[in-house]
């Protein structure tokens, strides 16, 4: 049992004891276990070897009670707790949780008042008007449930990055184990790195391609397959989603790389240069054109072939959008992208001084450990209650705490920024404590509150806070959570020409529900000449690995290294900060 999967049950348990109206503190209890598990470093299962049920209840949020019920959960794969709450609900009843805005307790009343139990009935009888007559509700609560339905279909149709490419990465390397395989590599968005995917294309190339197609079939990753040829096989995920994996001939390798790399209007495009050279260009080859079809093959066996056959440069996957990167590569001036190598740094991230799950000292030695030279901590501001904002007393202890473990990470030639996520106040102002602003290395601002403002004021509300001359870095610009939440409306190009007047750096949030900036205005933004800082926002040190989505991102965005303040040594970047504090 993994613990997303342990963190999954009580998660349900915590909805379905909001649904049976149990007091606060107890669902409470449920969500604090499985955000504690889900974001755990290490397997629950491997605990359990070494320390026994102990070293569960030593986790945070763990009490006895709980712990109990994961010992049960791991041993015998089964809870009877759970079981017995699910049973007394239909089966799908919990679906209408994952309706944007519809929380457990719309869902109980639905169900106690009119037997709704499922997305499809509650669809419905929101059709008919039938919810208007429950308490609280109206026509206006009907036409927004509908629309949030549809928002949540939306969704399901694609998934995030984060969630697919690890389980994508999991099966190259299986492929890649298998003796018939001389090589495998995965294609299409997921390559391409986009935000979201909506299924996972591999490719491999072998001699005896049904051997590799009958192994993949049994992969564990697989919950069902669909599909299973001798050149092809389809299958479906744990969730659902598909996943294609075709075996090609070796010559063939190239081509089919990068025919199901796509996207496809990056493909169309290539066609057209391969046809102004009496060329044909297929997941087979490059091919001549003669008056009978396909002539002689000219390149297939690599990438690099397929693009030089057309005279281009290989291009890196993630700008194989059809926004000018062929006109790029044909010019020579493709961009030099920025490497997750190239990365010295992480500045923004929360610890016990906030909602973070780590102490800053754990927080920076996993930073080390990442080879990072130095980080930025940015705990919330006091006005972020919901968020265990610090007071300026406990901001000024931590600065204090911070100058102690610079002391001691000196030999290790490790220094920790103090920052502060600073709320950007209704009127532009940062939630900087009294006097803590000239203790502080640097100020990261961001909006947490006020979304529905429209795009007017709030991007005069983003601009005001840049002019302040406070802010060093624009967290999560834009507010948007991927799949769940649109950004709050802003004007890009009045926010990015703020940065730029007023020497932001603009943040392209890590967080696989973020990715924020976008690729798209983040290479506005270089465009324009803004700088860019990549931040996890972590929250536990295993999101510290968010670092690669936000490379991702930058690399879709044609981000070039020099531009990104993470990847200046630790004394440039202090040049660069202290220029309004001098
Ligand atoms: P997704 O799955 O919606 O996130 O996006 P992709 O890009 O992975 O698209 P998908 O899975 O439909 O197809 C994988 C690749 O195969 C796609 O990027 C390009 C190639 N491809 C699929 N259909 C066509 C097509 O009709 N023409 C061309 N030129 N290429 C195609
Ligand atoms: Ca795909
Ligand atoms: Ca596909
Ligand atoms: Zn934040």
């Amino acid at each position: 049992m993994t613990n997303s999967e342990i963190a999954s049950v009580l998660a349900q348990i915590a909805d379905l004891l909001e649904i049976e109206g149990e007091n606060t503190f107890k669902v409470r209890s449920y969500q604090r276990a499985s955000e504690t598990i889900g974001g755990l470093g290490e397997e629950i299962e491997t605990i359990l070897k070494r320390e026994g049920p102990k070293g569960l209840s030593a986790l945070p949020g763990i009490g006895k009670s709980i712990a109990e019920k994961i010992v049960e959960l791991v041993h015998t794969g089964q809870l009877q707790y759970y079981e017995n709450l699910r049973a007394k609900y239909p089966q799908r009843m919990l679906d209408m949780l994952k309706i944007p805005g519809l929380g457990p307790r719309t869902a109980a009343l639905v169900y106690r008042e009119l037997g709704i139990g499922s997305i499809e009935e509650l669809e419905q009888a929101a059709r008919e008007g039938r919810l208007r007559q429950l308490p609280g509700m109206g026509a206006k609560s009907e036409e927004k449930i509908l629309h949030n339905i549809e928002l949540y279909r939306q969704g399901t149709e694609r998934a995030l990055l984060g969630t697919l490419l690890p389980i994508a990465q999991r099966l190259v390397d299986e492929l890649r184990q298998m003796p018939q395989v001389i090589a495998a590599e995965m294609a299409g968005s997921a390559r391409r790195r986009r935000e979201t995917v909506g299924d996972l294309d591999i490719l491999a190339t072998s001699n005896d391609p049904a051997a590799v197609c009958k192994a993949f079939a049994q992969s564990d990753e697989l919950a069902e397959v669909t599909m299973a040829g001798d050149t092809k096989v389809s299958g479906l995920l744990p969730g659902g989603r598909q996943v294609d994996l075709r075996v090609v001939q070796p010559d063939s390798y190239g081509a089919a790389l990068v025919y199901f790399t796509g996207s496809k209007q990056h493909n169309v495009h290539l066609r057209g240069l391969a046809q102004d050279k009496g060329l044909t260009i297929n997941e087979y080859g490059v091919f001549e054109v003669t008056d009978g079809g396909h002539g002689k093959r000219v390149a297939g066996k690599t990438e690099e072939e397929v693009y030089a056959a057309v005279g281009l440069p290989w291009i890196p996957p993630e700008l194989r959008e059809d926004r000018g990167e062929i006109e790029a590569a044909l010019e020579g001036r493709l961009p030099h992208l920025i490497t997750l190598q190239d990365i010295k740094c992480d500045l923004q991230m929360h610890t016990h001084g906030s909602d973070g799950h780590n102490s800053l000292q754990e927080m920076a030695e996993a930073c080390m450990a990442r080879g990072y030279t130095h980080i930025g901590i940015t705990d919330h501001s006091p006005i972020l209650r919901v968020a265990n904002g610090q007071t300026g007393e406990q901001l000024r202890q931590q600065i204090e705490q911070i100058h102690e473990l610079n002391a001691q990470f000196a030999e290790r030639g490790f220094f920790i920024l103090a920052g502060i996520e600073a709320d950007i106040l209704g009127d532009g102002a940062l939630d900087i404590p009294e006097g803590c602003f000239e203790k502080l290395d640097f100020v990261l601002g961001s909006v947490h509150q006020g979304f529905s403002a429209d795009a007017d004021r709030m991007t005069e509300r983003i601009v005001a806070a840049l002019a302040t001359g406070q802010v060093d870095i624009l967290g999560h610009p834009t507010g948007r959570l991927l799949l769940e939440r649109e950004a709050y409306g802003y004007h890009i190009d009045a926010i990015i020409e703020a940065a730029v007047q007023y020497n932001v750096a603009l943040e392209i949030n890590a967080n696989p529900h973020r990715l924020d900036l976008s690729d798209i205005h983040a290479r506005l933004a270089q465009e324009r000449g803004a700088l860019l800082s990549i931040n996890t926002d972590a929250h536990d040190v295993a999101h510290l690995d968010f670092m690669q989505y936000g490379v991702m991102t930058a690399r879709r965005g044609w981000i070039e290294p020099q531009n990104v303040i993470n990847t200046w040594p630790l004394e440039q970047l202090k040049q660069w900060l202290r220029r309004r504090r001098e």
